[in-house]
């Protein structure tokens, strides 16, 4: 069976794609940065840990990335690992530029030197669409991202179109709008709403601070979202994609829903805070899931109410057992 190099394995999509192809029978390896803390507890809380080869390395380290392409022997690699938290962008713009955006080239250019012929993923995303509000976004959309995070994922992007068309890369680009899970990172919207909704019930904290709440995301579950990639590189050809689930809600809406679960009112609990306001906003993401429904047979198949209840009920568990 074959070999799959994941970077950004210890990632909410790292986990769950790992997952995916380890059940599909692939040897599943993980480029693994170092870091000064844990970084393994959603490999864990999957049960993967064991299963899953880490190999030492960074994107920003072009000859790690070479030894990585060698030890796995990999005919499929799946480029997950960035910067990806975009109030973060502002902050270090420079860093984000490095891990979002040219390490992206570090990572073709180990797939080029090693072996040319394995299949490429890379993990773009709708904040490449930033300012540029179509009736629903899709493969033709234009570009405007807002921010350096969505600036280096565009490079990143037409860096992965380019090496197909200039060196007949097997590279695929999946344009992903907002996808989220219990293994989300506490510092993204949903999951700090539905940590602090349980916390809230349990009498551990007394509000939640949050920025622009009339912003609107196009949200599904990080499981669906990963078949997708593997999908996309399935195909003879490699292509681009968007995926969404076509739908878009408020996060004060997103908040109703997992505060209510909870059998509580979310108007009692929250405060803004403009500390969270961005310097530029994406008001609102929504994307047409169409071709990648009518090429890869793939569709969002959990609604954003049973993920975000998935999610409260997953942050109620952990913060009763702290
Ligand atoms: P996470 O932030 O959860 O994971 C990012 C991963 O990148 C982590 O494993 C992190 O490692 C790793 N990483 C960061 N810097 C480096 C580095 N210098 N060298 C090697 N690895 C590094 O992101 P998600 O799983 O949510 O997203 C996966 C990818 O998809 C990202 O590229 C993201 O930008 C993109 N994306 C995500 C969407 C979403 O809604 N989730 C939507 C569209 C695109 P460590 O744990 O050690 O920090
Ligand atoms: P996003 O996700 O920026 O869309 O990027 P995030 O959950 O951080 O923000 C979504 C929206 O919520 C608003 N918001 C807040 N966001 C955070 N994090 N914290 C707050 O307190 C808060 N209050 C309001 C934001 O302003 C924004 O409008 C995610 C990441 O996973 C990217 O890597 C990915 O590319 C995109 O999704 C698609």
């Amino acid at each position: 069976m074959a070999n799959a190099l994941i970077t950004g394995v210890t990632g909410q999509d790292g986990a769950y794609l790992a997952k995916l192809l380890l059940e599909k029978g692939y040897g599943v390896y993980g480029l693994i940065a170092r870091r000064g803390t844990d970084t393994l507890w959603r490999l864990r809380e999957l049960g993967i840990e064991q299963q899953v080869e880490l190999i030492n390395g960074d994107l920003t380290d072009l000859s790690s990335l070479i030894r990585a392409m060698e030890k796995s022997q990999a005919s499929e690699v799946y480029n997950l690992g960035a910067q990806s938290f975009v109030a973060t962008s502002w902050e270090q713009p420079l860093l984000t530029a490095q891990v979002t955006g040219i390490s992206v080239t570090n990572m073709l250019e180990a797939v080029r030197i090693v072996n040319p012929k394995a299949r490429f993923y890379q993990a773009s995303t709708s904040e490449m669409f930033g300012l540029i509000q179509a009736e629903k976004q899709d493969e033709t959309t234009p570009f405007y991202p807002r921010s350096p995070y969505g600036v280096a994922k565009l490079y990143g992007h037409w860096m992965t179109i380019n090496y197909r068309e200039s060196f007949n890369i097997h590279g695929s680009s999946g344009i992903l709008f907002n996808h989220e899970s219990p293994l989300r990172g506490i510092e993204f919207v949903t999951r700090k709403v539905t940590d602090a909704a349980a916390r809230i019930k349990q009498g551990k904290q007394q509000e939640l601070r949050l920025g622009n709440i009339d912003s609107k995301r196009d949200w599904g579950f990080a499981g669906d979202y990963v078949e997708a990639m593997w999908l996309m590189l399935q195909q003879d050809q490699p292509d681009d994609y968007v995926i969404a689930t076509g739908r878009t809600t408020t996060v004060r809406d997103m908040c109703k829903i997992a505060f209510s679960h909870l059998g509580l009112n979310y108007e009692d609990h929250l405060a803004i805070d403009p500390k969270f306001f961005r310097p530029a906003e994406v008001e609102v993401l929504l994307g047409n899931p169409a071709k990648a429904k009518a090429k890869l047979g793939w569709e969002a198949s959990t609604s954003l109410e049973t993920l975000i209840t998935m999610m409260v009920d997953a942050d109620m568990r952990r913060v009763e057992h702290e």
